[in-house]
């Protein structure tokens, strides 16, 4: 078995439960092929501190941990600047949020030929290496540049947007030309590799040689996609821990004369959450018989404060949620409860199986776990009903969601409305064919078609 090598922005301790599932799965892949995770340690150096750049080395079980700290210049022009006030919103289709400052993509290129360095040191000739995310696009061009030669594989977490939106970047051209030195890459929804397969049709000289094949720059590249699952084993044990259940416990006391909606989110301007608000609002002006009764838990973890329209949103948000609990509101009754912290992992299923509604209606995403989660959450016998937007790339895999236009406020207070309301054998129905959906396509289910395809491409001869 070859070593799998995963490189990504932050490396977690797969065996931590905090670490969520991906980085479980991941480490699991890993941890079968005493594999190594790359990436930044979290720490930033200031100017002039001795340790700068230096790489460090850890285990955890078999798998070995390799981080590197990031220089604050470095930190500011690759993580916050290019990553995630470039690339972040244009990729969420967001070219009114862009910073396209041009100092950031010096810091951005830097980073990760520091990365490709470092990592150079640590392969070995029949090494697989996986590269995970937007922060990291041109790594594998980098090693290659250097020599490298092993098969490499890119995941994209969030999506990819149309040819003309993508190439409002100023780097576009060389951004995507540095992705045919993988030989695979993946995306989240078939709706990411058709965006990609026109943009390689219409900005490329690329051959388009089949569904999922490109020919350019003396190379081949197969692109698919891979829609990322849930670890559904762990979640539903989760759920049924003392933690999870303790919480379900509280909240049902606490809201039994209520009706639970709930959203869990990074508090983003991609997860649409000021729409939400409004169709909230318009919910109960159009039915008022949910005034008294239905109530919003909306918990938005803090989430990169230091980017500008991260910190309007929260100031939006907050304004938001206290003018309609201050026009609905009664003394024993508030519409919404909004929470600007993130949950302790092992809570979420409680809070999740204790709402009748899961309002999860994005903007874009590339995925979103938390329409998974919601579903594995859920009492069979009394399943809460998942509200999903069409823009979210969960939508491809979960039809039987009530699919809905997070721009559209009537629509959307409408399919609230009707979450609401449906009948028993209607919300049975729908979780079954839900779950069975997330049960089949979980995360492990994800890593594997990603590896045997990454392990059918033909290895880098050049
Ligand atoms: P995110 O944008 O972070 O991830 P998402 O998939 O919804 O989005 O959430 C990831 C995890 O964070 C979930 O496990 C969820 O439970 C947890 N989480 C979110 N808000 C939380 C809160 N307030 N408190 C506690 N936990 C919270 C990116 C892409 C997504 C894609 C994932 C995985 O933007 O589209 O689904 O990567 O590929």
């Amino acid at each position: 078995m070859n070593r799998l090598v995963v490189v990504s922005n932050r490396v977690a301790d797969p065996r931590k439960t905090a670490s969520g599932g991906l980085a479980v799965a991941l480490g699991q892949a890993l941890e079968a092929s005493g594999g190594l995770w790359f990436g930044w340690s979290g720490r930033i150096d200031e100017p002039g501190t001795p340790g700068e750049g230096d790489l460090h080395l850890q285990t955890a079980g078999k798998v070995q941990l390799a981080t590197v700290d990031l220089s604050r210049e470095d930190h500011d022009s690759y993580y916050l600047g290019y990553s995630n006030g470039v690339l972040w919103p244009v990729f969420h289709y967001r070219l009114d949020l862009a910073d396209f400052d041009a100092g950031y993509i010096g810091g951005y290129r830097r980073v990760n030929q520091m990365f490709a360095r470092k990592l150079a040191g640590l392969l070995k000739p029949d090494d697989v290496i996986w590269v995970h995310d937007y922060h990291l696009i041109p790594l594998a061009a980098e090693l290659r540049a250097m020599g490298c030669k092993q098969r490499m594989g890119f995941f994209l977490h969030i999506p990819l947007p149309p040819p003309l939106i993508l190439a409002a970047v100023p780097q576009h051209e060389w951004l995507m030309r540095s992705l045919f030195a993988y030989d695979l890459v993946g995306f989240q929804s078939n709706a990411d590799v058709a965006h990609f397969s026109r943009y390689v049709g219409t900005e490329t000289p690329a051959i388009v040689l089949g569904e999922h094949e490109f020919r350019a720059f003396g190379k081949t590249l197969r692109a698919r996609a891979f829609p990322i699952g849930i670890d559904v084993d762990e979640f539903a044990q989760l759920t049924h821990a003392k933690d999870g259940q303790d919480m379900y416990a509280q909240m049902r006391d606490e809201y039994s004369r209520r009706r639970l909606l709930i959203g869990v989110d990074r508090l983003d301007y991609s997860k649409g959450l000021p729409q939400r608000l409004k169709a909230l609002r318009q919910l109960l002006e159009k039915y008022p018989e949910n005034l008294g009764s239905a109530t919003l838990i909306q918990i938005a973890s803090p989430s990169r404060e230091s980017v500008d329209a991260y910190a309007t949103l929260r100031q939006e948000l907050e304004s938001k949620s206290g003018a309609i609990n201050g026009n609905f509101g009664e003394l024993d009754w508030m519409p919404v409860r909004y929470i600007h912290r993130t949950v302790a992992r092992k809570k979420l299923p409680g809070l999740y199986r204790v709402a009748r509604v899961a309002l999860v209606t994005p903007l874009r995403d590339g995925m979103n776990l938390v329409a998974k989660e919601f579903i594995v959450a859920q009492d069979p016998a009394d399943p809460g009903v998942l509200v999903l937007s069409r823009f979210a790339g969960a939508a491809e895999q979960l039809k039987e969601a009530l699919l809905v236009n997070p721009y559209d406020t009537d629509g959307t207070a409408e399919a609230i409305q009707r979450a609401l309301q449906m009948p028993l054998d209607e919300r049975q129905q729908r979780h079954q064919a839900l779950l069975q959906r997330v049960r089949d396509e979980d995360v492990h289910w994800w890593r594997q078609q990603f590896l045997d395809a990454l392990a059918a491409t033909e290895a880098e001869t050049h």
